[in-house]
């Protein structure tokens, strides 16, 4: 009998802080990975880490971790841990990030990086110094990992595209529209740092650059925060929920934007005529009613136009010059086995869901611990993004001034 995958392989043992929306999305993907994938190590669910000890030790039992603590410096100082998976809210990120690199820990943290250039700047740092003690890091925007992005990307590398002019992005969410909606942590700004920006807009900004390999070099933009206060409790389902109703409901201040939308340069673009860098409109809304995790990327070339939709996650759509005029855009079944990740699943045509991004960074962030190489996108993109991300609100502050992203 040959042996079970689980002994063949070394422990990679994690410990997660949080356990909500994204902790559960990581605990399924550090269940699922070596069960579809032959991982060079073997993740271990060690321990799970939040401060209500009732909710992280029921957390525990749920999501299958094998014990908990009620304070996340407890999990970094445990000889039996190897990875710090951080799943808690922006303004935590810094914090518990640098201590578990200069504790030689791996890193596997949230998206947006942090809640500032400032903060993202320290966190590089300790990453750019841990990486030449053999020790990694990697920022979770968890996108790339979807099949049909990544063969975007393909095709984009390899020049089916040409040269790109026009990205059209667009993430599109309406849990918010009900303006009775209760008063969460990604509504205040000391905890998420920004709001539909930098939660989901950053998960954009992050993919069209990772598409094209450029970076986005300025902006001009806007920001909205279309209801202005919202009720203190209420019953808190998935991303929003109902806030408590009545006459003496108490109401708090919302303190992110609602809504960004703002026009970007690329490198390569430039505004006086020699341009030969694409130009973006990129747009992130709650507010979008009907549109539920509408994460959309359009790519116009000088050879031809690919189109993305989250809605429709396993399709991806394309134009070629080369077609017939008429020939509209033809969608390509992002399920047969050299796709990429999909081999590892289903047999061609099954389909995959949200969860399987998660599942496939595991497999790329353990394949490149194994390797001993830096896996991606690593904390200095996620920076790149974040200083995106300041200049969006800069601009808006100034009237949307150009802002350049420095
Ligand atoms: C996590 O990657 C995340 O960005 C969440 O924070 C968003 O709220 C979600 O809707 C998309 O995924």
């Amino acid at each position: 009998m040959t042996e079970p995958n689980a002994l063949r392989s070394r422990p990679l043992r994690v410990g997660m802080v949080g356990y909500a929306f994204m902790g559960a999305a990581h605990s399924h993907a550090w269940r699922t990975a070596p069960r579809f994938f032959d991982l060079p190590l073997q993740p271990q669910l060690a321990a799970v880490a939040g401060r209500n000890p009732e909710g992280v030790a029921a957390a525990a039992d749920k999501l299958g971790w094998q014990s908990a603590e009620t304070d996340w410096r407890r999990l970094i100082e445990r000889d039996d841990v190897d990875l710090i998976d951080i799943c808690t809210p922006g303004n935590t990120h810094a914090e518990i990030a640098v201590a578990a690199l200069e504790a030689g820990k791996h890193v596997l943290c949230e998206k947006p990086l942090a809640n500032s250039v400032e903060e993202a700047e320290r966190m590089t740092a300790a990453a750019d110094a841990a990486a030449a003690r053999g020790v990694f890091s990697l920022c979770g925007f968890s996108y790339r990992r979807t099949p049909a992005l990544a063969l975007a990307k393909r095709m984009v590398d390899d020049g089916r595209l040409g040269e790109i002019r026009h990205v059209r992005a667009q993430y599109l969410q309406d849990w918010l529209s009900d303006a009775n909606a209760p008063l969460t942590w990604r509504l205040e700004k000391e905890k998420s740092g920004s709001g539909s920006l930098g939660d989901i807009g950053a998960h954009s900004i992050d993919a069209a650059q990772w598409i094209l390999g450029r970076n986005i070099t300025g902006v001009s933009a806007l920001l909205e925060t279309f209801v202005k206060e919202r009720p203190v409790g209420g019953d808190f389902v998935g991303l929003g929920g109902h806030g408590a109703t009545g006459e003496d409901v108490q109401k708090g201040p919302v303190t992110v934007d609602d809504a960004a939308i703002f026009s970007a340069r690329f490198e390569g673009s430039t505004s006086d005529g020699g341009a030969s860098g694409p130009i973006g409109v990129l747009e992130a809304t709650r507010f979008a009613l009907g549109r539920k995790n509408a994460m959309r990327l359009e790519l116009n070339g000088t050879k031809g136009s690919l189109a993305f939709d989250f809605e429709d996650m396993n399709s991806l759509s394309l134009y070629e010059a080369s077609d017939e005029p008429d020939a509209g855009f033809r969608r390509i079944f992002v399920t047969e086995p050299e796709h990429p990740y999909t081999g590892n699943w289903w047999p061609t045509g099954h389909g995959l869901g949200y969860e399987h991004l998660f599942t496939h960074q595991v497999v790329d962030l353990v394949n490149a611990i194994a390797e001993g190489r830096p896996p991606s996108p690593s904390f200095a993109d996620a920076l790149q993004v974040q200083k995106v991300l300041a200049a969006v609100e800069a601009s808006d502050a100034d009237d949307s001034r150009w802002q350049k992203v420095s």
